[in-house]
C-alpha cells in the first residue's frame, strides 16, 4: 500500500482537518509507504495572498510534524516542490473532459456567485489526480468532502490505462467511519472550513486555550436539553458529541450516559477542557518546530528530494506512452 493525501494551505488548520485527514495520516504511517504534501498550488485556485500562503504553508508543514507524522518515515513535502505534479496534470488535463469537470460540486461551490472563474479552480481536480498517481499512490486518506474528487482520480487512472496500457492502480479512498465529515459550531449543517469567514464554527488547532473554551461555549446546541447522539434531530449536540468522543478516546455511550441529562452546560465545559488538553502537546511542538527553520526546511527539502526519485519514473513512463518523445 502507497499513501498520499495533501492539505491545503488556505488558512489555519482546524479540527476536522485533523479528525478527518491528519489523524489517520499519523495511523497509517506504520502501516504504509506514505507521502504527505502541503498542497500549495491547489491554495492558488482562488484570490490569494502571497504571504499568507507562505506562512500557511509553512504552518501547516509544523502542524503535520507537531500533530505525529514522523519524517523518518513518512515523505513530507510541498507540493510546488515537485513539478512532475504540474506536468502530470497537463498531461492527465487531455484526458479530463470539460463536462465530468464541471459537475464536481467543489467547483460549482465555490465559483458560485463569481464574476470570472480561475481555470485553476475548474482544472483542480486534475492536478490533485497528478497528486496521486505521480506516486502510482493506492490509498487516499481524506474527509467525506473528497469522494467526488478521488472518484475522478479513479476514472483518469482507468482511462490512461486502457488508452496507453496498464499504468497507474487505481487508488481508493481511505475515510475514516467517524471525524469524516466535523460540522461547523455555528452552523451544523455547513462542514467546519478553513475558509469559511467566521472563525466561531471552527476550532483551530493553534488556538489558545481561552479561545477554545469560548468557542465551545459559544457553539449553537438543539432544541431541548438532552445529550444525545442522534444526527437526524439533534444535528448540533451529535457533531459536539462525536468530537468529544474523538479527542478524549471515551465512547459515545459512555458520555451520553455522563452527560444525557445534566444540560448542556456541564458538557459543554468538560468538553472544551478536553479539547484544551487534546491540543496542548500539538501547539507545544508546533511552537518548537517554528523556532527552529532551519530544521523545518532541511525536513521539506530532503521530502522534495524522496517525492521526486519517486514521481519522475513514473513521469518517464508517461511521456513515453503518450508519444512524447525522449529528451536530454
Ligand atoms: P477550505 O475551507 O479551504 O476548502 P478545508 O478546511 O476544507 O479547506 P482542505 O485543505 O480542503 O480543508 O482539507 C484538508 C483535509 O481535511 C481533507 O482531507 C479534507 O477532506 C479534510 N477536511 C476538511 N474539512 C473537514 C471536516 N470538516 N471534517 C472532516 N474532514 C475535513
Ligand atoms: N483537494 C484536497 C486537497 C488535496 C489532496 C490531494 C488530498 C490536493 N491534492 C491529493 C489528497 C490527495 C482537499 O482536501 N481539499
Amino acid at each position: 500500500m502507497r499513501v498520499l493525501s495533501g492539505i491545503q494551505p488556505t488558512g489555519r488548520l482546524h479540527l476536522g482537518n485533523h479528525l478527518g485527514a491528519i489523524r489517520q495520516f499519523v495511523d497509517l504511517q506504520s502501516r504504509a509507504e506514505c507521502l504527505f504534501c502541503v498542497v500549495d498550488l491547489h491554495a492558488m485556485t482562488l484570490d490569494w495572498d502571497p504571504e499568507a500562503l507562505r506562512a500557511d504553508t509553512l504552518q501547516i508543514a509544523a502542524l503535520y510534524l507537531a500533530c505525529g507524522i514522523d519524517p523518518e518515515r513518512s515523505i513530507v513535502f510541498v507540493q510546488s516542490h515537485v513539478p512532475q505534479h504540474c506536468e502530470l496534470s497537463w498531461l492527465l488535463g487531455c484526458l479530463a473532459g470539460f463536462g465530468e469537470l464541471s459537475r464536481m460540486t467543489q467547483f460549482k461551490d465555490k465559483s458560485r456567485g463569481r464574476e470570472s472563474v480561475p481555470f485553476g479552480l475548474f482544472a483542480y481536480p486534475v492536478l490533485m489526480a497528478a497528486d496521486i498517481l505521480a506516486y502510482r499512490a493506492t490509498a487516499v486518506p481524506v474527509g467525506d468532502d473528497q469522494r467526488q474528487h478521488l472518484e475522478l482520480t479513479r476514472d483518469l487512472a482507468l482511462r490512461f490505462n486502457a488508452r496507453f496500457g496498464e499504468t497507474f492502480p487505481v487508488p481508493e479512498a481511505f475515510i475514516g467511519k467517524v471525524g469524516a465529515r466535523v460540522m461547523s459550531l455555528q452552523n451544523p449543517s455547513d462542514k467546519m472550513s478553513k475558509s469559511a469567514v467566521d472563525p466561531a464554527g471552527r476550532i483551530e488547532l493553534l488556538d489558545p486555550p481561552d479561545v477554545v473554551r469560548a468557542k465551545v461555549r459559544r457553539a449553537v446546541t438543539d432544541s431541548g436539553r438532552e445529550v444525545r447522539h442522534n444526527p437526524e434531530t439533534k444535528p448540533a449536540v451529535s457533531n459536539l458529541l462525536e468530537i468529544f468522543s474523538l479527542v478524549s478516546g471515551e465512547e459515545m455511550s459512555t458520555l451520553e450516559a455522563r452527560y444525557g441529562d445534566s444540560g448542556y452546560g456541564r458538557f459543554k465545559a468538560d468538553l472544551g477542557e478536553a479539547l484544551v488538553a487534546f491540543l496542548a502537546p500539538i501547539q507545544q511542538r508546533c511552537g518548537e518546530l517554528r523556532a527552529a527553520p532551519d530544521h523545518l526546511a532541511a525536513v521539506l527539502r530532503q521530502g522534495a528530494e524522496r517525492a521526486t526519485a519517486l514521481a519522475e519514473p513514473t513521469l518517464r513512463d508517461v511521456r513515453a506512452r503518450m508519444g512524447l518523445v525522449a529528451g536530454g
